[in-house]
């Protein structure tokens, strides 16, 4: 008997940066993401006859750190705990994105385990099926960007837990430029820690909320370029508590800066560019609304002949 879900990965507007609760993925501030429905994570369940859950790769040539699966098999017995289940399984995933190429994958990893989780166990139980809300607030105990993974394509996470969002642009077309793949040397986890040692902390929660009201106005007002702004400033403030924080670390590489000057030529060029931000590591991503297509496919040229480009949501073609 097997069991299986898939789920999407986010990637945040404003962002979680630092927890009022640690064990639980409290966070400092509310959150706005959207939904990026190409990088999914499929799990599969499999009842066996062990006397303990394992990891396995759902298809050849995937992996999971060790560190990984330990925090992956520790939410699934979490999730056992919640159901009652005291059956044991093979835990089986997969990405179909590459695992090496530096894109935060907890999100959909994490979405993707509590929904095959959630079906296996309320069928093995015959409980009553959860609403998508519920699962959230369950998924975000093990990884907390991974509770606006379940809605689509705007989340909002606030201190009413995670829920879908109404904005005028529904079909954006994402890209993340890749340009470094390797392993973070600062995780997540540690980063949300550390940032709260920094003078600029203090006022974090504040200028997020701020910023994510402003940002809900410019979006249902359809204010690309204040978009643009927010967005812009929104990533550079969780950078410089990266860069303030003691000790201090470091995401930011020169080809960062180069993706970034790009952006930057390019709304000065044509008075119109795409939304950017970045995740808590090098990498860029760009958001295009589906009229600026012609644009995103001539920025995509350019950016692949240096960088890996991968399309998060919407195509190019
Ligand atoms: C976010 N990030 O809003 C922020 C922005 C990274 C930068 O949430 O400790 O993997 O598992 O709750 O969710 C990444 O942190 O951290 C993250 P845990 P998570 O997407």
């Amino acid at each position: 008997m097997s069991w299986q879900a898939s789920a999407p990965s986010n990637i945040a507007l404003i962002k979680y940066m630092g927890k009022i609760d640690s064990k639980n993925n409290v966070p400092s501030n509310s959150s706005v993401s959207y939904t990026l429905e190409n990088l999914l994570t499929t799990v599969q369940l499999e009842k066996h006859s062990g006397h303990e859950d394992l990891w396995r790769p759902l298809e050849a040539g995937f992996e999971l750190s060790a560190r990984g699966q330990e925090k992956y098999l520790r939410f699934f017995s979490k999730l056992k705990a919640q159901f009652e289940i005291h059956d044991h399984f093979l835990v089986k995933s997969h990405n179909n994105f590459p695992s090496d190429c530096g894109i935060a994958s907890s999100a959909s990893s994490f979405a993707a385990l509590t929904k095959a989780a959630a079906t296996c166990f309320t069928e093995l139980s015959g409980r009553p099926s959860w609403s998508n809300e519920k699962l959230a607030e369950l998924s975000r105990q093990g990884s907390g960007s991974s509770c606006r993974s379940f809605f689509a394509p705007w989340s909002l996470w606030d201190e009413q837990g995670a829920r879908g969002v109404n904005f005028p642009w529904e079909n954006l077309l994402h890209m993340v430029v890749v340009v470094e793949a390797n392993t973070k040397k600062v995780s997540s986890s540690e980063a949300h820690l550390r940032v709260t040692s920094s003078l600029l902390f203090l006022d974090r929660p504040m200028r997020a909320e701020k910023r994510l009201a402003a940002l809900r106005m410019a979006l249902e007002d359809k204010k690309w370029d204040l978009c643009f702004e927010i967005m812009w400033s929104e990533f550079w403030d969780m950078h410089a508590l990266f860069e303030t924080s003691q000790p201090s670390f470091s995401y930011m590489t020169p080809q960062s800066l180069e993706v970034l000057g790009w952006v930057r030529q390019t709304w000065d060029k044509s008075g119109d560019g795409p939304l950017v931000t970045m995740d808590a590591g090098p990498n860029v991503h760009l958001f295009f609304r589906p009229e600026q297509l012609a644009q995103a496919q001539s920025g995509f040229e350019f950016l692949k002949s240096r960088f890996e480009v991968l399309c998060g949501s919407g195509s190019l073609a």
